[in-house]
């Protein structure tokens, strides 16, 4: 076997080693019972776990002991969204499951060093990328009897992955890894916050796309149905065994971020060793015990810091030149700036089956200075972005998406131009993000797009009135005006 984690797509058609194993190990995980810190439903429940939607999906019955509540108290409902720790604790998450999958190989009999591949689906130089592993849709393993359980799982949506029209998400692309900062309300990696679970900041722009779109586009949600597939739901998604291959790409474009030259990466004390308010937890790998683990531990040196065979393909990341060496990332504690709010709407929304529209103010000088600054310069040019927030975004649907625009003319959605459209998003976990008896009281989700572009064209346009920008916002999701989607508030901000 391999020794570093590769792309999926290169270790063979079909029924290769890799997935044979991968496949044959959740079987015997799948055996245990879920108070075993090594068994599959264990583990799924480290991400998100409710009893009444595993009973009702039939995961578990009314009867299933679960394991004490002293055990699961610091390692169930732990996954990291909107924050700056959702790199780092999925980072520590996928080693240790990488680590139980290698040893339950070898106790099967197999080879030893089994490393999680992959999933390399914006990797351009081959036309396969963007398709689910073969070994995922097959029904049986090769014996042609036993059933395969990479393959036995909902999912409702794409095998080969592009953009949703009918749920508002745009194609997946690599826009996240141009930022230069991994930490704070526009970022890489998220915002600064204490312990993230189910959401309580910003997602980072490598969290909304590829991330939450993969989720979806995968997961899928139909309309007017509740059935959604494992991977659009925080609770069921570990149950998939492809999450941990797309997790795995994330987390690899993460290691290909950080070795960019100039990237600003975090180094302060809250992220470090944080976060502070509740520890990071693993089930050791043969099931005796816990051990805590901080985002310090997932870095270089750390004992769960990751080896891939390759950061290029599929991360828009060049090779440097032989003679520049190994690139450095610029670790070292930096202010990185926040944006600050120029304007905003006055009312929540509430969307249902239709868009609705709302309009941020600008305050007079600040729109004066922008149409002066927008009319002057290159939409690229460094420092003077502008940005769309849509806070606390709520709903009960499973999942969904929804698509923001700026100044739009009269239209019902799908006949909107492309040309006004500030961001569109899948709304990975909202139900789940949404619960009012969270630990966070259900704070929904919180975006933030880049409009510096867009402002331009409404500048050269002549369609900026800084007192009155209309924004509209186009759902699609399962709940319709039944459970509609509602956001706390709209402002535009700039740094
Ligand atoms: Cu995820």
């Amino acid at each position: 076997m391999a020794s570093k984690r590769q792309d999926a797509w290169k270790l063979g058609p079909g029924w290769n080693d890799t997935f044979l194993w991968y496949a044959k190990a959740i079987i015997e995980l799948k055996k245990r019972d879920i108070t075993d810190r090594n068994s599959w439903l264990y583990l799924a429940a480290m991400h998100q776990f409710d009893r009444d939607l595993w009973i009702q999906l039939g995961i578990i019955d009314r009867n299933t002991a679960l394991p004490a509540a002293a055990d699961t108290k610091n390692t169930w409902n732990q996954c990291q969204h909107s924050s700056f720790y959702f790199l780092p604790w999925h980072r520590g998450y996928l080693a240790r499951f990488e680590e139980i999958i290698a040893a339950t190989i070898v106790a099967l009999g197999g080879p030893a060093g089994w490393k999680l591949p992959y999933w390399n689906y914006l990797n351009a130089t081959d036309p396969n990328a963007r398709k689910i592993p073969e070994a995922f849709l097959l029904r049986f393993l090769p014996d042609n009897k036993t059933r395969n359980p990479l393959e036995d799982v909902p999912r409702f949506g794409q095998k080969v992955l592009a953009a949703e029209p009918r749920l508002r998400i745009p194609d997946i692309d690599l826009s996240a890894m141009r930022e230069p900062d991994f930490s704070g309300s526009v970022s890489f990696g998220g915002s600064k916050t204490l312990f993230s679970n189910p959401d309580i900041g910003v997602r980072g722009q490598l969290e909304n796309v590829p991330h939450g779109s993969v989720h979806v586009l995968v997961g899928g949600t139909p309309p007017a149905n509740s059935d959604v597939g494992f991977l659009s739901r925080f609770e069921t998604a570990g149950l998939d065994p492809l999450f941990w291959l797309h997790h795995c790409n994330i987390d690899r474009l993460w290691a290909a971020w950080m070795s960019k030259p100039g990237v600003r990466m975090e180094a302060g004390r809250q992220w470090l060793d944080g976060p502070s308010d509740r520890a990071f937890a693993l089930p050791k790998a043969n099931g005796s015990g816990l051990e805590k683990f901080t985002a310090r531990d997932t870095l270089a040196g750390g004992k769960l810091h990751p080896d891939y065979d390759d950061l290029h393909a599929g991360t828009g990341v060049p090779i440097p030149p032989a003679s520049v060496g190994a690139v450095v990332a610029a670790l070292g504690p930096v202010a990185m700036a926040e944006p600050k709010v120029i304007g905003a709407n006055s009312e929540k929304m509430t969307i249902g089956d239709n868009p609705i529209e709302t309009v941020v103010k600008i305050a007079p000088q600040e729109g004066a200075n922008m149409a002066a600054a927008m009319g002057a310069r290159a939409p690229a040019a460094a420092g003077g972005r502008i940005f769309l927030k849509l806070e606390n975004i709520r709903g009960a649907s499973a999942a969904g998406g929804l698509q923001a625009y700026v100044n739009p003319p009269a239209g019902a959605g799908d006949d909107l131009p492309e040309n006004r459209v500030a961001g569109s998003a899948a709304l990975f976990g909202l139900a789940s993000a949404s619960k009012v008896d969270g630990q966070h009281g259900g704070n929904g989700i919180t975006l933030i797009f880049d409009i510096s572009d867009l402002a331009q064209r409404l500048v050269a346009a002549g369609d900026f009135n800084p007192a009155r920008l209309r924004i509209k916002i186009v759902a699609a999701h399962a709940g319709g005006n039944a459970d509609p989607i509602t956001i706390d508030r709209v402002s535009v901000l700039r740094d």
